[in-house]
Parts: C-alpha cells; sequence; structure tokens
C-alpha cells in the first residue's frame, strides 16, 4: 500500500518537475542559449572542468553559470573569479537541483541581464551520481563526469547517469600512473549503458582532452543557434 503511494507521489513529482524543465529550455530556446547540465559524484573535477572552460572559451561566448550545491557559495566563488554571472543556488537538504530552482535562477539571469545576449548556460549540479540524472532542469544535453580513482565498475552499479548522458567525461586521467585502473573497462561499461554518448577522456590538470570538450561544446552551441534561427524563421 505504501509502496504504491510512494511509486505514485515519485511519479507525479517527476511529471511536474518535466513540465518546468520545459518551461525552462523553452525560455532558453527562445533566447538561443544552449544549457548544459553537468553532473557527477562530489569531487570528480566539475567546478576545476569549468573554470578550465571559462577560461577558455568565454573568449568566444558570452557564458553565464548556474551552480547548483547544497550548502555555501564556494563554488560559485571560484568561478566568479573569471568575470562570468554565477547564480549560485543553495538546495539545502535536497541532493540535487530541480526545474523550480533552475527556474529560480533563470529568472534571476533575466532580471540583472539581457538573456538573449548570452550563448551558453552552464549548470553544475550537487555532486550526486544518482538524483540529479531523475530531475531534468531544461538543459540541452546532460554531461556527467566519472573520475578514474571512483573504479571502473561505477557505470553498471549507478546505472542512469550513465544512460541519460550525452557526453561523459572520464577524468582526473594524470592520475592514471599512479593508480591500477583500466580506463578500456570504464568505456566498456559506458558503453553497456549508453552506445552512444561522446566518451572524452580529460584532465583539468594536464589540460589532456579538453580540447576535444570544448570543440563538443562548440558544436553544441551551434545546434542551439541554428534550431533559433528556425524557430525565427516560422
Ligand atoms: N589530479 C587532478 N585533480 C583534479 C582534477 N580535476 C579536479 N581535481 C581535484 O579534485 C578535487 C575536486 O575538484 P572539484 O572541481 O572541486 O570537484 P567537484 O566535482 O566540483 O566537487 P563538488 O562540487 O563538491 O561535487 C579538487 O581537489 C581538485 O583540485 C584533475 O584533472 N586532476
Ligand atoms: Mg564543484
Amino acid at each position: 500500500m505504501h509502496q504504491t503511494f510512494d511509486a505514485a507521489l515519485e511519479i507525479n513529482l517527476l511529471h511536474a518537475n518535466q513540465a518546468g524543465a520545459d518551461h525552462n529550455r523553452a525560455h532558453f530556446d527562445t533566447w538561443g542559449i544552449s544549457c548544459l547540465n553537468l553532473m557527477s559524484s562530489p569531487g570528480a573535477g566539475k567546478t576545476q572542468l569549468l573554470e578550465r572552460t571559462l577560461a577558455v572559451l568565454q573568449s568566444e561566448f558570452s557564458i553565464a553559470v548556474i551552480e547548483g550545491d547544497m550548502t555555501t557559495e564556494l563554488d560559485a566563488d571560484r568561478l566568479r573569479q573569471y568575470g562570468v554571472p554565477v547564480i549560485a543556488i543553495n538546495t539545502g537538504r535536497s541532493c540535487h537541483l530541480d526545474s523550480k530552482m533552475v527556474a529560480g535562477g533563470i529568472h534571476r539571469l533575466a532580471h540583472d541581464y539581457n538573456p538573449t545576449e548570452f550563448d551558453l548556460v552552464l549548470v553544475e549540479n550537487v555532486g550526486n551520481l544518482v538524483c540529479p540524472a531523475e530531475f531534468e532542469v531544461g538543459e540541452h544535453a546532460k554531461v556527467a563526469l566519472l573520475s578514474i580513482t571512483e573504479g571502473e565498475d561505477k557505470p553498471l552499479k549507478y546505472p542512469v547517469m550513465f544512460q541519460q548522458a550525452d557526453c561523459l567525461l572520464i577524468t582526473k586521467m594524470d592520475l592514471a600512473p599512479h593508480l591500477e585502473v583500466e580506463i578500456d573497462r570504464i568505456v566498456s561499461n559506458v558503453r553497456q549503458m549508453n552506445p552512444h554518448c561522446a566518451i572524452i577522456p580529460v584532465s583539468a590538470k594536464t589540460g589532456e582532452g579538453l580540447e576535444a570538450w570544448y570543440a563538443w561544446v562548440r558544436d553544441r552551441i551551434q545546434q542551439t543557434q541554428q534550431l533559433q534561427r528556425s524557430l525565427a524563421a516560422v
């Protein structure tokens, strides 16, 4: 009985969240903004990757960040040093961002800036390998990060994140010589879950693989801008 009630509640919750995510995406589409949702377990390297990404891509694109953390603005402050707008969202007891929280962030951004001037909104989700994958926030693509210190088995044990990802970044590749990790096994475990996502091994420390990541981001931005042009034409 309880189980039926819980399942119904979860379906309603996810349904309401999806409607909110669609609404957020419609805003992004109208404004010609590409939105990427970065997700991983705590400490896989989301903020460090964003620091490198902002340093390089902000000369090409106008970028804003929505930074989700349960508490503190520590990550938001790291990213503010790059001179881009960073909207911090503290989720309190919640282990993921949801579409309503991100709608609040979008409205703050639109209040303080002209949203049509942005090309890219990067969302850093709360560090968690499970729940963020279930709650869309209006992103155009999901980017999952898995650091090589976490173990090759994680794609099999936490499948939803890896099934949903459009791009998987295998992070901290500079540590490979110090670990007994088989990168091929990470890749084949991801492929069991998701035959199509881009898989890019990177190190935010040495810069390995980052050109491929930037190329992937540029491609996503181009796709959104093409969509906006075709929406404007009808
Ligand atoms: N060796 C190495 N360390 C890294 C790399 N990327 C991040 N780190 C380190 O990993 C730790 C966590 O990095 P963050 O970027 O804060 O990770 P995060 O995913 O944003 O963490 P949360 O926001 O707490 O979930 C820090 O000590 C980073 O310096 C990398 O490519 N190589
Ligand atoms: Mg972080």
